[in-house]
């Protein structure tokens, strides 16, 4: 094989499939030697493949050597929220780890595939990729393409199956599966007027790919990792209550009381990995009940939760947290050495069994929170269900439901950060340099951005077996028109300067068409571009694309992009390896109102000699997507907290005048407000 993004592309490819049957478009096969399975899995009529894979028989990979990874069937659903699942994980990704360079991996690979459960497969290789230094070229094809049963409903590929089946076999143009905007339920019920937003692909691929790389009780710790676990998603939460503002539905409400039932049900449509095991529904009003499926968990109650609540309420109130030893933990973000308060405090809460400083008294909040929630329609397996999306990191998103609980979580981070000191002045003021102007222009138009429909092409048949037929599914999605970021800087001082911009975006007015004072707009400003400039002493201009924000990842990576990248060309290969996390480019911009939409843009400049985070080497692995998803072995690179300066109350005062709304920050010479609408056209862009 060419090299060894192409070694390891085809494991995953068809991951329900056993390993002999051919892959890359039919062209590739694993060669096991000693294989006895009967030759005709290894046939599909009409392919020949040109490339053999040869598969040595490995000792060291029986099965007992691969521990828990083998406890969960395959065909059924495997979620990170639980602890029996997290250690097959972990014994999986051991195995994986231990292996030496691609081709050992893929010999591994392929001889642990078919023994445990398909996406445990994907998820344990794709953990292994992303941690190996020697894998740093490798790039992973998009989730899309690995499980399509995740992205549309089970009926349309059902009917691209028959379609196949009543071909010519001499036909070989691709059958086509259309899907969305309408996605999984009418308009009835208000919540499914944002299912185009929550079920959109590009979202729920970066939630699945952002847990790969910050995954708890896998012994990983990157740097804020816990602050990076309530930033990005709290920022999440903000851009979907602006969608919702939107639509004219009210924000999301926390899950505040497990004991009355969940208004929204939620039905999916979807099975598991194509199983035919169709991912549980939950109708409306379903109560919440204790966790009894004790076939993969130890039982849990509703009270623990409230209790763990408490706990933790506790700590954020008093400002330190009690360890095992019995010793207090303070909770603090202004530290100079050690872990942030918002880190300790997400540890905890998220939790990391691992890092959390007291599992056994902070228990595991949010963990749980999913379970009982994703088994909530059978929480004791009476009915042999299977659970919820709201179970698994590749489907949670499109669940209302997940929103009401990451509104509960990121409340309890709100509280913490609400007991910090407000910024100080000196921390928000940066003398010398003055933003003149800044605004947005799309095409030759100043400040009215664009949004509608567009649709992208994915390959389902390299996911499932369409008996070796070309299956493209064509996938709807909201999309924007580009545009450039414009920011006239005067830089006073005598000297060349380096900044950090900070742009944020936030709608005008809130749910009642009133607008918001700072508290209230406080948790709605979403980042849109973060990034540094060198200015000349004197006047600046810098113009920036929004393709170039520093939240989101380029497009999807397919199949077919992976089988045509060439080998060499290594270092721009590396760059984009983490990459793959990162929001979606075309969910940049909420989607605004036909009429338009009145928002907000807040820049600000703050002294990157301040902000700088020393990173040994320099080299900036992938800067793509880095607010959200951090840089591969290196610092996050921003020393001030995720959110400044919106992550805490504002200062009573600056220059001697109250603080009542943000505009009274842009009054500093460094910060800047600007008003723009988004126009949605409601037809398809291009
Ligand atoms: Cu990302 Cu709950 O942490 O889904």
């Amino acid at each position: 094989m060419a090299n060894d993004q192409q070694r390891l592309l085809y494991l995953f490819e068809l991951p329900q499939e056993p390993i002999q049957t051919p892959r890359g478009g039919g062209s590739v096969q694993f060669k096991l030697e000693n294989d006895d399975t009967p030759p005709s899995v290894a046939t599909r009529v009409g392919l020949s493949p040109s490339v053999s894979v040869p598969v040595p028989e490995r000792k060291d990979v029986a099965l007992q050597d691969l521990g828990t990874a083998t406890s969960i069937p395959m065909g059924s659903a495997f979620s990170f929220f639980l602890a029996s699942h997290r250690r097959a994980a972990k014994d999986l990704c051991n195995v994986f780890m231990k292996t030496n360079g691609a081709e050992d991996l893929m010999q591994v690979a392929a001889r642990v595939h078919g023994k445990v459960n398909e996406t445990l497969f994907i998820y344990a290789i794709s953990f292994v990729i992303l941690r190996k230094k020697e894998l740093h070229s490798v790039r992973l094809p998009t989730m899309v393409e690995v499980f399509p049963s995740r992205f549309v409903p089970q009926e349309a590929l059902s009917r691209a199956q028959l379609q196949v089946n009543r071909m010519d076999p001499n036909q070989s143009e691709a059958v086509i599966i259309e899907h969305g905007p309408e996605f999984s339920g009418s308009p009835v019920k208000p919540e499914h007027r944002v299912s185009y937003w929550r079920e959109d692909y590009g979202i729920n691929v970066h939630h699945w790919h952002w847990h790969l790389i910050y995954p708890p009780g896998m012994g990983v710790d990157r740097d804020r990792k816990g602050e990076l676990f309530y930033y990005m998603h709290q920022q999440i939460i903000a851009r979907y209550d602006i969608e919702r503002l939107s639509l004219g539905l009210p924000r999301v409400q926390k899950l505040d009381n497990w004991r009355v039932p969940i208004e929204d049900g939620y039905f999916p449509k979807l099975t598991v990995n194509n199983s035919g095991r169709a991912w549980g529904s939950r109708q409306d009003n379903t109560l919440p009940k204790d966790f009894r499926r004790t076939e993969i968990g130890d039982p849990v109650d509703i009270t623990d939760l409230e209790i763990w609540r408490a706990r933790l309420l506790g700590a954020i109130h008093q400002g330190y947290m009690v360890d095992r030893n019995g010793d207090k933990v303070p909770l603090r973000d202004d530290v100079t050495s050690g872990k942030r308060g918002i880190d300790i405090l997400a540890d905890a809460l998220e939790a990391d069994a691992d890092h959390s400083v007291n599992f056994p008294y902070y228990g595991d909040l949010h963990n749980i929170g999913h379970d009982i929630l994703a088994f909530s329609h059978d929480p004791d397996n009476a009915h042999k269900e299977e659970m919820g999306v709201v179970g698994d990191l590749g489907t949670s998103l499109r669940d209302p439901v997940f929103f009401r609980l990451h509104k509960l979580v990121d409340d309890l981070f709100q509280e913490y950060k609400l007991t910090q000191p407000p910024y100080k002045e000196e921390e928000l003021f940066f003398p010398g340099v003055r933003i003149g102007r800044a605004g947005v222009v799309r095409d030759d138009e100043a400040d009215v951005l664009l949004t509608g429909w567009n649709t992208r092409e994915f390959e389902a048949s390299r996911g499932i077996d369409f008996n070796g037929r070309p299956v493209i599914l064509r996938l709807t999605h909201l999309d924007h028109k580009p545009f450039d970021y414009h920011i006239q800087i005067n830089n006073d001082l005598r000297e060349p300067k380096e900044v950090t911009v900070r742009i944020y975006l936030a709608p005008k007015f809130n749910g009642r068409e009133q607008e918001m004072n700072f508290m209230e707009q406080r948790i709605l400003w979403c980042e849109l571009y973060r990034f540094t400039v060198h200015l000349k002493p004197g006047k600046n201009h810098v113009v920036r694309s929004s393709k170039e924000s520093s939240i989101t990842n380029l497009e999807e990576l397919t199949f077919k992009d992976l089988e045509n990248s060439g080998p060499g060309n290594s270092s721009e290969q590396s760059a984009f390896n983490f990459c793959g996390c990162g929001w979606p480019q075309h969910m940049l911009l909420p989607r605004g109102r036909p009429e338009g939409m009145a928002f907000q843009l807040f820049f600000m400049l703050t002294d990157y000699a301040k902000d700088k985070v020393s990173n040994p080497g320099g080299v900036r692995r992938c800067a793509n997507g880095v607010s959200f998803c951090g840089m591969q072995d290196a610092k996050y690179p921003d020393a001030r907290p995720m959110g400044f300066p919106f992550d805490r109350r504002p200062a009573p005062t600056l220059q001697g005048l109250p603080v009542n709304t943000t505009a009274d920050y842009a009054r500093l010479g460094n910060a800047f407000m600007h008003d723009v609408t988004i126009k949605f056209l409601g037809e398809k862009l291009n």
